[in-house]
């Protein structure tokens, strides 16, 4: 399916691509994605106690976007709008998934996979997947369909949800990996299975590897509470430890195997999402206990992959992102003691920014954003762009050598010129789960007026309310209850609201939401 088209003719009227020979194979794209990583936690934008030398020599080696931003606090609706190129707060049921709910991306839909696999690309997903799979009931036991490898995936190994949600099991082009059919996989979240233990008893919860701190008291697997009933499948379950090995493998596996023609992996990471229980190698690599030493080995996993380039002299070739699915999150279900260690290193996962996981402020949705692509990605730059990941399947259309049309019929802006050194969205939606919206400019960010009353005290800076206390709980009800307007190039804390001293600006970039939401939100999924 090789295309013998010339691309400096379909970058027609995009200079910035004209390096691009007619006879040159088009670039291999890798998605380097991380989970609840923030801004703040990767040594290039500026963490003094995360090594990240993979990370920091790609953002040295191309350019490092400090506007950057995944499109929802959270990791179904981003990770939704990546695929799509569609605002996930348009559609309803794309908030965070149970590990049983069905795909939620409708096979034959346009898709950042599917279309590159139309030009000829091998397109494959490693890691976390968090979109669903099935149609309704999933018989873990049978082959899974549809999964990723029907909305455009040529290849996939997942997890379904996330490490804190059964099935705690691989899933391979469709397949559990390793499954016993003598052991069936039964799973359930509505009710337990006979005997399992009650993780709300202090004796069980003595012999937790990592206890919860709230939620996770369902399924015990591998010493650790989760989300959800799992019964059998005993020779499928993962290992925590071993995980994030397995998936930098198969990641290298991939790319060596299509070394000879274009393709596109999708290297979801679960780092650091919770369960953070990792490979000791990294136990002890940072001052932050098991949430920082998660950040160094999704750096490792990054290295891997990038080195594996280099083995196959592909790198020259390779278009690079980096990014997260969303901000930072301390204690997020389990007693790792992120809260008190961060307290003590002083360290602020979220940068500058207020605000992280599940939050409407900065540190929510605005992450790390790295693209190298030789010849082409300014080196060493640092860019101010505006620049979303629901743009990316438009921007890997394009640099493929395809029409990115069926992606800005949606929400996809191109800025594949920001990737090299140009402009990038003029203004950028971001969300939660709870479809709160706000819009930003170059400059500006407004937030609507969310209806919640006033009371409590006065702001308390980054760090604590990262950090969720009922202070920083009390200060975010008050805020919510007017529109808010934040100069984000003197205030990016978001600490002044000067709503009252700019109506005209409330109002211009208001109308620009009023017109976006007008295209709909929250309509049913396509079915
Ligand atoms: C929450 C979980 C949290 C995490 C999150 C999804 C509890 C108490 N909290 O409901 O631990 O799993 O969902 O994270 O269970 S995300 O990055 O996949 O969006
Ligand atoms: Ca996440």
């Amino acid at each position: 399916m090789r295309r013998a088209l010339p691309l400096v003719a379909l970058f027609c009227g995009m200079s910035v691509f004209s390096a691009v020979g007619a006879e040159k194979r088009p670039p291999n794209i890798v998605l380097l994605y991380s989970d609840d990583i923030g801004w703040g936690d990767l040594g290039c934008y500026g963490s003094k106690v995360i090594p990240t030398p993979n990370l920091d020599k790609l953002a040295a080696q191309g350019t490092r976007f400090t506007s950057g931003y995944c499109t929802s606090a959270t990791c179904t609706p981003s990770r939704y709008s990546l695929l799509t190129g569609e605002y996930a707060w348009r559609r309803q049921g794309t908030g965070v998934l149970p590990g049983d709910a069905r795909l939620i991306i409708k096979p034959g839909r346009p898709t950042m996979a599917a279309s590159l696999a139309k030009l000829g690309y091998a397109t494959g997903v490693v890691g976390k997947w968090h979109l669903g799979l099935g149609a309704g009931v999933v018989d873990w036991n049978q082959k899974i369909e549809p999964s990723p490898n029907q909305i455009g995936f040529t290849y996939s190994f997942i997890m379904a949800a996330t490490g804190d949600r059964v099935p705690t099991v691989f899933v391979e082009d469709g397949s559990v990996v390793g499954l016993d059919p003598k052991d069936p996989i039964e799973v359930s979240y509505k009710a337990g299975y006979a005997g399992d233990p009650d993780l709300g008893s202090e004796a069980e919860r003595a012999k937790l590897k990592m206890d919860w701190s709230h939620g996770h008291n369902m399924a015990l697997v591998n010493g650790v509470g989760r989300i959800g009933w799992m019964k059998g499948g005993k020779a499928a379950v993962w290992e925590d430890e071993t995980m994030g090995d397995t998936f930098a493998e198969k990641a290298c596996a991939f790319i060596a195997h299509h070394k000879d023609k274009p393709f596109f992996l999708y290297y979801a990471s679960h780092e650091n999402h919770v369960p953070r229980v990792h490979h000791p190698r990294y136990t002890g690599r940072t001052p932050l206990g098991p949430r920082g030493d998660a950040v160094v080995a999704f750096d490792d996993q990054a290295g891997r992959i990038l080195a594996e380039l280099d083995k196959h002299g592909l790198a020259e070739n390779t278009l690079v992102i980096y990014s997260s699915d969303n901000g930072p999150v301390l204690d997020d279900g389990y007693k790792d003691r992120a809260v008190e260690l961060n307290r003590l290193a002083g360290h602020t996962p979220a940068g500058p920014f207020r605000g992280g996981k599940y939050s409407i402020l900065e540190g929510g949705t605005r992450v790390g954003f790295i693209a190298r692509w030789p010849g082409h990605t300014p080196v060493g730059k640092v860019s101010e762009a505006l620049i979303s990941q629901v743009d990316l399947p438009a921007v890997f259309a394009r640099v493929a050598g395809g029409d990115p049309a069926e992606f800005l019929k949606l929400d996809s802006v191109d800025t594949s010129a920001a990737l090299t050194g140009g402009a990038g969205r003029e203004t950028l939606i971001s969300s939660t789960q709870a479809n709160v919206l706000a819009i930003r400019d170059a400059r500006w960010k407004f937030i609507p007026a969310t209806g919640a009353p006033p009371k409590g005290k006065q702001a308390s800076g980054p760090l604590v309310d990262l950090l969720g206390s009922g202070e920083a709980q009390e200060n975010d009800r008050r805020e919510k209850a007017s529109p808010r307007l934040f100069d984000l190039q003197t205030d990016p804390a978001e600490l002044r609201n000067v709503a009252g001293e700019h109506p005209e600006i409330v109002e211009r970039l208001n109308a620009v939401l009023l017109e976006q939401r007008a295209r709909g939100v929250a309509q049913p999924l396509p079915s």
